[in-house]
């Protein structure tokens, strides 16, 4: 260590557990990164990524400047001629072709940046646009919708209290190796084996045997796609056996015996031949629910990215709803965060609204102000008025994540006028646009969970200021989304603390505030001061003060109860049966006679990856971070595969090929490839992970398959053949 070296604490942007990290600086250059042993949620866990974090920050392929693209080339450039670019077209294309003539995509790291939490939603106003995509329609969008009709609000999601848990039943979710997920909680994994160390137990539902699984008391492994069915299974038997108990909830639930004769016929033994299971094990999972003194129903991406995923989100609900474990504790919680809306008196609400508008060219439904990833390229390449002309993509590479990459792909390349990405890396995505804004590294940007903390196991609070200056040069991602506000909205070159007191002076007046708290907001940035506020009016009545003098965190305890104070709905109450899910119950019938022959698809995740964009970090790569197409040996010796084979994967959008990895982990009719590989197309910057750049698993979707609740595409139990290639 050189003698000008020193530590900062920086939470962790780089997946959902939000983990406190010490990090080594010298000069300006992070050397080193572990856990922080203070910060009071994380309390020293760290995993690869997270220890890789000076690696990730300092990897020399992220653009230092803006990119302009003149004569069709991408050129560096100034800030004020990136944003002189955007001013000189947006606002155009908008006069002349109407507000729909912008689509935006939002990526993941959204959740996991400040700018990402404060802005869009200013710019998705300024453009006035219904052409809205984000990366909830390849993930959680079902939970979305399933909470929104279920509580009246979409952002109403109850999360496990996996530490007081007694019993907590796992469907399609492997946080050994994605740390968590709609459940925001450091150290996923030993909280686990604390649970299972205070004597509780642990389902998992997966149709592969996962290090989660391997952890469990039971590994139940289904048949993809068919949890929807299982769940409503699991439903039925508490009825059937009189094991429903939902106690203290009885006075909250309306439309309790509609419900229990909707799935009166999704008996253990109707659903079994479907999910593969058999009727006793199904019984078996429901009494040891029921019999838990306290227990949570969890589902995570594979429940939600599947045909039946709104069904499947429900039904989880349900199950907590009807074992009284829904607001308990050890049961599962709506979090608090500390800048959520303070809670107000219980009242019936306006409850949740599906399909206010559709698609232009498929008419897909919208849910929650978006529509289907899936649908974007066509609306870039169907012609007529509203068709997409511009797209401004924020933290996203849908070209990797979404369906049909090369069909999107070219749509990008040859559908649109004008495309703006802001982001650090010139990829498969953002090689299409004529500007590129790339946000400074997250060393030298400010951390607030904004979106992460209303999804945590534990109420708590902790803020980071930039462990190191803002190079020369570059810009903090608040003020270039500011800035794209600004140019976008035709207010090009005001200054950007005008976006911000704007959207000051708005929560204040829908605060009912008085107008002279903006006056005392303190912070550096107008995005610290707008943090301060949401402080000052949330439920804890913290500020940004205190947020700094406590370094590594303020605890607020564990979860509570927070019934009813959080429904939303018109009835004031949990709606049990809501009448979108109702229609929706007999295409879930209509599957149980269904059992396909043929071998299906699933994802997975590697503890050294992050979706598209951690290929190129040399530490993050290699050993059993590939991608492989993982296959049974049953099926692998019936196809004639021997493993390392290349093998052929054929599917309703392409075929891609793939070293055949053969693994008794998956069940027999499974075979899976891992997500947001494929980096082999020319035109991007991210030299090492071009070296072994593997292959873009979603090619092999056609982006017709939908979860039609939430429009969510459907990623996992994708039917597929696979033979040898030749
Ligand atoms: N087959 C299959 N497909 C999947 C999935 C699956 O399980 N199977 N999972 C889906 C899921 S859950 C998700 S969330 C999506 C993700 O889909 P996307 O969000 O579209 O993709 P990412 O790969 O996360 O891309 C993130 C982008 O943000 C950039 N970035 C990184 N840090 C920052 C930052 O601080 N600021 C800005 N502005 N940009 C940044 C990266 O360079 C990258 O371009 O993929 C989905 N696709
Ligand atoms: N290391 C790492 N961590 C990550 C990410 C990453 O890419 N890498 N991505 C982050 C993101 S964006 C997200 S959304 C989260 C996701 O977090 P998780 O939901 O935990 O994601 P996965 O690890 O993909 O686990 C999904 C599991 O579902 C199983 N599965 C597939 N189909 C089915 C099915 O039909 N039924 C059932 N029951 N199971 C099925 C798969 O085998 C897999 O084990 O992870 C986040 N954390
Ligand atoms: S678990 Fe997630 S938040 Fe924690 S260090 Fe790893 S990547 Fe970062
Ligand atoms: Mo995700």
């Amino acid at each position: 260590m050189s003698h000008d070296s020193r530590t900062a604490p920086r939470i962790c942007p780089l997946c959902e557990a939000t983990c406190g990290l010490t990090l080594t600086i010298e000069g300006t250059t992070v050397t080193g990164a572990r856990g922080d042993h203070d910060d009071v949620f994380s309390q020293g866990f760290i995993c690869p990524k997270g220890a890789s974090f000076g690696g990730l920050d300092a990897d020399p392929d992220r653009l230092r400047t803006p990119l302009v693209r003149t004569d069709g080339v991408l050129r560096e450039a100034t800030w004020s001629e990136a944003f002189d670019a955007v001013a000189a077209k947006i606002p155009a294309l908008t006069r002349e072709h109407g507000e729909q003539a912008v689509g935006v995509y939002l990526g993941n790291p959204n959740v996991h940046t400040m700018a990402g939490g404060l802005y869009p939603p200013l710019l998705l106003s300024a453009l006035g646009t219904r052409n809205v995509f984000t990366a909830s329609t390849l993930d959680q969008m079902p939970k979305h919708v399933s909470s929104g009709l279920l509580f009246g609000d979409a952002q109403a999601i109850p999360v496990p209290d996996l530490d007081r848990t007694a019993h907590l039943l796992l469907i399609g979710a492997n946080p050994l190796e994605s740390n968590g997920s709609l459940c925001t909680a450091p150290d996923f994994p030993g909280r686990l084996r604390a649970l299972r160390r205070r004597g509780g137990t642990l389902t998992v539902v997966d149709p592969r045997r996962t290090r989660t699984a391997r952890l469990a008391d039971r590994h139940a492994a289904i048949r993809p796609g068919t949890d929807a069915l299982l769940l409503a299974a699991l439903t039925q038997v508490l009825v059937e056996e009189k094991l429903t108990d939902p106690g203290a909830l009885g006075e909250h639930l309306e439309g309790l015996d509609e419900l229990t004769e909707a799935i009166a016929d999704f008996t253990p033994e109707a659903v079994a031949a479907a999910c593969d299971l058999d009727a006793e094990t199904i019984r078996a999972i429901a009494r040891e629910l029921a019999a838990a003194p306290a227990a949570a129903v969890y589902g995570r991406i594979g429940s939600c990215t599947v045909e039946h995923g709104t069904l499947a989100s429900w039904l989880v609900d349900v199950l907590n709803i009807l074992t009284g474990n829904l607001d308990r504790p050890g049961g599962a919680l709506f979090p608090l965060s500390a800048t959520a809306r303070a809670p107000r008196a219980a009242a019936p609400g306006k409850g949740f609204a599906l399909g206010r508008w559709t698609s232009r060219v498929s008419g897909h439904p919208e849910a929650k102000g978006e529509l289907p990833v899936s649908a974007l390229a066509e609306e870039i390449e169907t012609p007529g008025e509203g068709r997409i002309r511009a797209l401004i993509v924020v933290a996203g590479n849908p070209v990797l994540s979404a369906p049909d990459g090369d069909r999107l792909d070219r749509a990008l390349a040859d559908g649109l006028d004008f495309m703006v990405s802001v982001d650090p890396y010139l990829n498969e995505t953002s090689r299409h646009a004529d500007v590129v804004l790339p946000p400074p590294p997250p060393s030298q940007g400010a951390h607030f969970d904004f979106a992460l903390n209303s999804l945590a196991v534990r109420n708590q609070v902790r803020y980071s200021r930039p462990a190191v200056p803002l190079e020369e040069g570059r810009m903090d991602e608040s003020e270039i989304l500011a800035r794209l506000v600004l140019a976008v909205g035709g207010m090009h070159g005001a200054p950007p603390e005008a976006v911000d007191d704007r959207a000051i002076g708005a929560a204040l007046a829908k605060a009912g505030a008085p107008a002279s708290l903006a006056g005392e907001l303190t912070g550096r940035t107008g995005a610290e001061r707008r943090l301060d506020l949401m402080l000052r009016l949330g439920p804890y009545g913290l500020t940004l003060e205190q947020l700094l003098a406590h370094p590594h965190g303020i605890d607020l305890g564990p979860l509570k109860p927070r019934l009813p104070e959080v429904l939303r709905t018109r009835s004031g109450r949990i709606e049990l049966l809501p009448a979108p899910i109702a229609a929706d119950l007999p295409r879930l019938r209509a599957s149980l006679g269904a059992r396909p022959a043929g071998l299906v698809l699933v994802g997975r995740r590697h503890l050294r990856s992050n979706n598209s964009w951690m290929h190129n970090v040399p530490a993050l790569r290699g050993g059993s971070n590939v991608c492989t197409l993982q296959i049974h040996p049953d099926d692998a010796a019936r196809i004639g595969l021997a493993d390392g084979d290349t093998a052929r994967i054929t599917a309703a959008g392409g075929e891609v090929e793939a070293f055949a990895e053969i693994t008794d982990s998956v069940r027999t009719g499974v075979v899976s490839l891992p997500h947001g590989w494929g980096h082999s197309r020319p035109g991007t910057r991210m030299s090492v992970a071009g070296d072994d750049p593997g292959v873009n698993v979603n090619q092999l979707l056609d982006g017709t398959l939908l979860d039609p609740l939430s429009g969510t595409a459907v990623l996992n139990a994708v039917p597929v053949a696979v033979t040898p290639s030749r």
